[in-house]
């Protein structure tokens, strides 16, 4: 039988490729002048790097090779979430008042079941780890409840896979769209993610090997936070005490995002309060 641990970098790869294209998520009407002055920059800073560093033949062919081999592998998503989306995460949201945002990364899927709160997400019944309840509430920069507010959220399990970039765990495993209450409330059980290790075995993992970098990510909780007349926040919550916290592969770490969870009085996992504030619609 095919199980989660079977994951390969180019079979999730391949996964993120094509969820990339179905969201379809940018207008695509960048102006002339305004793809000449990045491309031209970019190409610059190639040139550059070649030219300052003495780059040789044997440098540029493996380039290359590692180039071709991340387009083979699937592995663009991968690669631009991981080393690029934090800056551009840090100039779309640098002017928000409400709740710190962080990158979205290559394993969102949108419609996953609707949950009203208090909402379990979906498991499997044997699912590791510890349970989580997290409450929260949503409200405006005011204060003010957002009645009718969502929490989708997505999360790797206890072993650090994601559902449908991993063979063999069900579709919609730790992934909901949670449905606030009236005043805004809402109540999520689920399981504590764990570390996370990025696919060692692609092109993206070919790098960290030959740099000497590590592949890990902090466990986090994924979330977007949307109400109607407010502007949609995407984030990941992180475990105060993770050992990751200060070298995420990912660079998306803030100290507002980190969860502080205690244990339960039944005895029956974690608990934790984090609320999101929301900007008003521009
Ligand atoms: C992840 O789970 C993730 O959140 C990011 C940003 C990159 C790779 C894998
Ligand atoms: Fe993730």
């Amino acid at each position: 039988m095919t199980t989660e641990t079977d994951a390969t970098a180019a079979a999730s790869g391949a996964k993120a490729t094509e969820r990339f294209h179905a969201n379809k998520k940018f207008a695509g009407d960048t102006s002339q002048e305004r793809v000449n002055r990045l491309a031209s920059r970019l190409v610059k800073a190639i040139n550059d790097t070649v030219l300052e560093e003495k780059v040789t033949y044997d440098e540029y062919n493996a380039f290359k090779a590692w180039l071709i081999k991340v387009g083979e592998d699937g592995e663009w998503p991968l690669f631009l979430d991981v080393w690029v989306e934090h800056s551009v995460e840090e100039v779309a949201n640098e002017n928000r008042e409400g709740s710190k945002g962080t990158i979205e990364g290559p394993y969102y899927v949108p419609d996953a079941p609707k949950l009203e709160s208090p909402a379990t997400l979906p498991m499997r019944d044997d699912e590791p780890g510890t349970p989580l309840l997290w409450e929260g509430r949503i409200t405006n920069v005011a204060g003010e409840p957002l009645p009718g507010g969502i929490v989708e959220i997505w999360h790797a399990d206890d072993r650090g896979f994601y559902s449908q970039y991993a063979p063999g765990l069900p579709e919609w495993n730790l992934r909901g769209t949670v449905v606030a209450d009236a005043d805004g409330y809402f109540q999520i059980n689920t399981m504590q993610p764990a570390p996370y290790q990025i696919p060692t075995d692609g092109a993206c993992g070919q790098l960290i090997a030959a740099a000497g970098w590590h592949a890990w990510r902090p466990a986090h909780i994924h979330v977007k936070v949307h109400a109607a007349g407010h502007q949609e926040i995407t984030a990941q919550l992180y475990f105060v005490g993770d050992e990751h916290l200060s070298d995420d592969i990912a660079s998306a770490v803030k100290p507002e995002l980190v969860l502080d969870p205690k244990d339960k009085a039944d005895g029956t996992g974690r608990e934790v309060i984090y609320n999101f504030v929301l900007d008003p619609v521009k």
